[in-house]
């Protein structure tokens, strides 16, 4: 499915160990009040498990005209024919991703530092993720929240298209948007929800009356 900075709107991280419902289900909610992109990120895992999930997720995003990264492994990503992956900096180099995945496999990172910044697009990635932006509890080691006035500092480090992550719901999307995120990326905000749809359709609503 194509990929461009407007599909990073409302992007939706599928971790079904933060999930209380079915996630498939949760997804295809989603996909239908708004979610614009998709990543699979499930660290606990086999290797058939994330295969399986993938390709189910590969035939709802097709239909729905959405990208689907893979967290972490490019491996799988090509195996079941993701747009791309999303990598971290202890993952496989950018370089590497592309060399595997060729020109039009999209590339996801997620800098730390300043440097790791800057150097993203030399690198080949398509776009970043910076966070957390607020306060989560879904990754452990996600660090403390930036706020709004780092992520806009972080965020103008470069001209990659950016992804806000970390405890973004409903009330804060806007001023994510606000502080020069091209969209938000979400986990528990949408799969923790008893109304998926309805929480989808909320966070949607709030980057579309801040643009
Ligand atoms: N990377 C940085 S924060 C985070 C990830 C995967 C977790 C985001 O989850 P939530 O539930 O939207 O805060
Ligand atoms: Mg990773």
């Amino acid at each position: 499915m194509p990929f461009n900075a407007a599909t990073l709107a409302l992007y939706l991280v599928v971790d079904p160990d933060s999930a209380v419902g079915d996630v498939l289900e949760t997804t295809r909610e989603a996909l239908e009040h708004g979610a614009t992109m998709i990543q699979l990120r499930w660290k606990t895992a086999t290797d058939r498990e994330i295969v399986g999930l993938a390709e189910r997720l590969r035939v709802l995003t097709s239909d729905q005209g959405a990208p689907l990264v893979i967290n972490d492994r490019t491996d799988i990503a090509l195996a079941v024919g993701a747009d791309g992956v999303h990598l971290g900096v202890d993952d496989l180099p950018i370089a590497r991703a592309r060399s595997l995945g060729g020109l039009g496999f999209v590339i996801g990172y997620s800098p730390e530092t300043d440097s790791q910044i800057q150097t993203a697009t030399s690198d080949g990635a398509d776009y970043l993720g910076i966070g957390p932006f607020a306060t989560t509890t879904t990754k452990q080691d996600a660090g403390t929240a930036l706020g709004a006035p780092e992520f806009s500092r972080r965020r103008s480090l470069t001209e990659l298209p950016v992804v806000a992550i970390g405890g973004i719901t409903a009330s804060n999307a806007a001023e994510a948007i606000a502080a020069g995120a091209h969209g938000v990326a979400v986990v528990s905000a949408i799969l923790r929800s008893a109304e998926p749809g309805h929480a989808t359709a909320e966070i949607a609503e709030a980057i579309r009356a801040q643009r």
